[in-house]
């Protein structure tokens, strides 16, 4: 059983009445991981402004009706730690990770880590697809991550979808809010058969003008099994400016929030990780919006158990 955090410093600063792993249904994994970091940095500092920010996050919540957090209980994990001296990087933190995250699904906990770069993903995916065999993935992104390394490092934060598809049938993932991309990755796109909602398409209205919920497109072509992959940077700047690759003509809160409705009504979000948030001293509501964003998503994920 892993060791748990305290009302001070837990996720929504719980009561312990509420937060016990042996009696809680969700488990947040702080894990702050940063190691190829590309542009700007800071994504290590991530699991702890989330948590903070949790603390201004209610318990309620209106759409739903629900005080999700006492009807299941989340207890939030101690950070992995990944050494000081001799640092655990790469393929050794991505196994370490997916340990980890194992012995939380071996307890039938459903899992939420909080990163951290991208890279960290690939390990959660590991250990879920092993429960869950047919998994799907759901990538919010503004990048592909499909390059098959980059700057010299396979296990890079830009290459973490590449190395999904190495033991996930690719045709299982699906991106939404893509707009930064390399060539390779659109080639990659097309021969491998992965489901990519590019942000200009979106934005030009190719999939609402025949469709009223084109969110439902979306959803069909997932598995019964989803896992989500979060990367704060899909959506746009002028909501989260706190990442290390910030791309304009990104996604907005309300629509995000109609994906997941549907999504957790129609399907089972089994899992989640939500990743690179590299928090700016001084400026809160990017730090909040993730919290919520987290929150957000166990709440779909549940609304269909009550
Ligand atoms: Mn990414």
């Amino acid at each position: 059983m892993p060791q748990t955090r305290d009302t001070r410093s837990n996720f929504l600063a719980l009561p312990k009445k509420h937060s016990t792993y042996n009696t809680s249904q969700i488990v947040v994994l702080p894990v702050p991981y940063e190691h190829t970091v590309s542009y700007a940095g800071g994504t290590k500092n991530g699991p702890k402004a989330i948590l903070d920010a949790s603390r201004h996050v209610e318990f309620y919540d209106e759409e739903l009706d629900r005080e999700l957090c006492f009807d299941v209980g989340i207890a939030t994990a101690r950070s992995l730690s990944f050494g000081t001296k001799k640092k655990k990087v790469n393929k050794e933190a991505l196994t370490y990770i997916e340990n980890k995250v194992a012995e939380l699904l071996a307890d039938d906990k459903f899992v939420a880590v909080l990163g951290g770069e991208h890279s960290i993903s690939s390990a959660p995916i590991a250990a879920f697809l092993k429960k869950y065999p047919g998994l799907s993935i759901l990538q919010f992104d503004a990048h592909s991550d499909f390059r098959d390394e980059f700057e010299g490092n396979k296990y890079s934060h830009a290459s973490v979808m590449a190395r999904v598809g190495e033991f996930l049938d690719p045709s299982n993932i699906v991106q939404v809010g893509i707009r930064a991309q390399a060539k390779e990755e659109a080639i990659y796109i097309q021969e491998q058969g992965v489901s990519t909602y590019y942000a200009h398409e979106i934005r030009q209205g190719k999939f609402t003008r025949v469709l009223k919920h084109w969110e439902d497109q979306i959803i069909d072509k997932l598995s019964e099994n989803v896992y989500i992959t979060f990367d704060v940077d899909y959506f746009d700047p002028s909501i989260i400016p706190a990442t290390g690759t910030p791309e304009p003509n990104g996604m907005n809160w309300h629509e995000t929030m109609n994906i997941l409705q549907r999504l957790g009504k129609k399907k089972k979000i089994v899992g989640f990780d939500i990743v690179e948030l590299a928090p700016i001293k001084g400026l809160h509501h990017p730090d909040m919006t993730v919290a919520r964003l987290a929150y957000k998503i166990m709440n779909y994920a549940f609304q269909n158990k009550r």
